[in-house]
């Protein structure tokens, strides 16, 4: 007997992957949480019935959301992760000596219990002496804080269910304020090829090119997501983000990855016809 674990993409296109077992399966009082071995992605973490992460293909989403804005910014000491449970995110992080300080706001307790348990490919990194984890709302968090961080990465899920609020125009000013004056966002900004999630990242786009006066879009390949081709957003109150990015310094760092290099950095902010007009239409770029 075969067992396949399927994410519906569109009404006509879904993604399977073959399931050898269920490890882990939840209702949290948030959302509904998986994970399964599987024999070609490793495991594999699912929410909702959407996939957050596989072990073969989360070292790009990481990389990409977490050294494309470390690069830029000369001196991220205070970051804030909102969402980023599965700790992908802080583990990228936690390779650069210069940063002090690192919040991780996950709105569900349960993602960080079974991924410490069950991922520790992702959570290795969720005992750094930097880090301290807050179990809220992120919308609400930041509300609370003005002139506080350097950088904000937003690792949210897609904008249903419990992430919704993390793609609204208030939650994008409240960012902006959190903020120092040359502080930078950097979000998921879901995938520009089937129409329902075009639509939603023009709107996420417009709200978040509203917010801040520097908004690029850059992208990257991820096999396992809707389309395989996602996009993150890049937004910064001073710093461009090719014009500013520090390449000697970067590469200085010696820090070693399986996807990023600074040549790509640039290229990933390059972007194809059709995304361009997409994002023309949003309001931005
Ligand atoms: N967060 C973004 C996942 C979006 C995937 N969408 C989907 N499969 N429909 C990933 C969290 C990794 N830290």
């Amino acid at each position: 007997m075969e067992l396949w674990f399927s994410e519906k993409h569109t009404d006509g296109a879904k993604f399977s992957v073959k399931v050898d077992k269920q490890l882990y399966c939840a209702q949290s009082d948030f959302q509904r949480i998986d994970v399964f071995a599987t024999p070609d992605f490793g495991r594999m973490l699912v929410i909702d019935g959407y996939v957050m992460l596989t072990e073969k293909d989360e070292f790009i989403y990481h990389e990409m959301i977490t050294h494309a804005p470390m690069a830029v910014h000369p001196h991220a000491r205070d970051v804030l992760v909102i969402g980023g449970g599965d700790g992908g995110v802080v583990r990228e992080l936690a390779r650069y000596d210069t940063v002090e300080r690192i919040d991780l706001v996950e709105i569900d307790e349960m993602v960080v219990k079974v991924c410490r348990e069950l991922l520790p490919v992702t959570a290795c990194k969720l005992n750094d002496p930097r880090l301290r984890i807050f179990y809220e709302d992120g919308a609400a968090y930041v509300r609370r804080f003005q002139d506080e961080y350097d950088l904000i990465i937003v690792d949210s899920t897609d904008p249903v269910g419990p992430g919704e609020g993390l793609f609204g125009k208030d939650f994008y000013g409240d960012c902006f304020r959190a903020l120092r004056d040359d502080g930078i966002l950097v979000n998921q900004h879901e995938s520009p090829f089937y129409d329902a999630d075009a639509l939603a990242m023009q709107l996420a786009h417009r709200r978040l090119a509203e917010a801040f006066a520097i908004c690029r879009v850059y992208q990257a390949f991820i096999p396992t997501y809707p389309s395989g081709h996602w996009l993150f957003g890049f937004a910064s109150k001073k710093y461009h983000p090719t014009r500013d990015l520090d390449a000697a310094g970067w590469k200085g760092r010696g820090i070693k990855t399986g996807y990023y290099n600074t040549d790509l950095h640039r290229g990933a902010f390059a972007l194809p016809n059709y995304v361009l007009e997409l994002l023309k239409n949003a309001g931005g770029e």
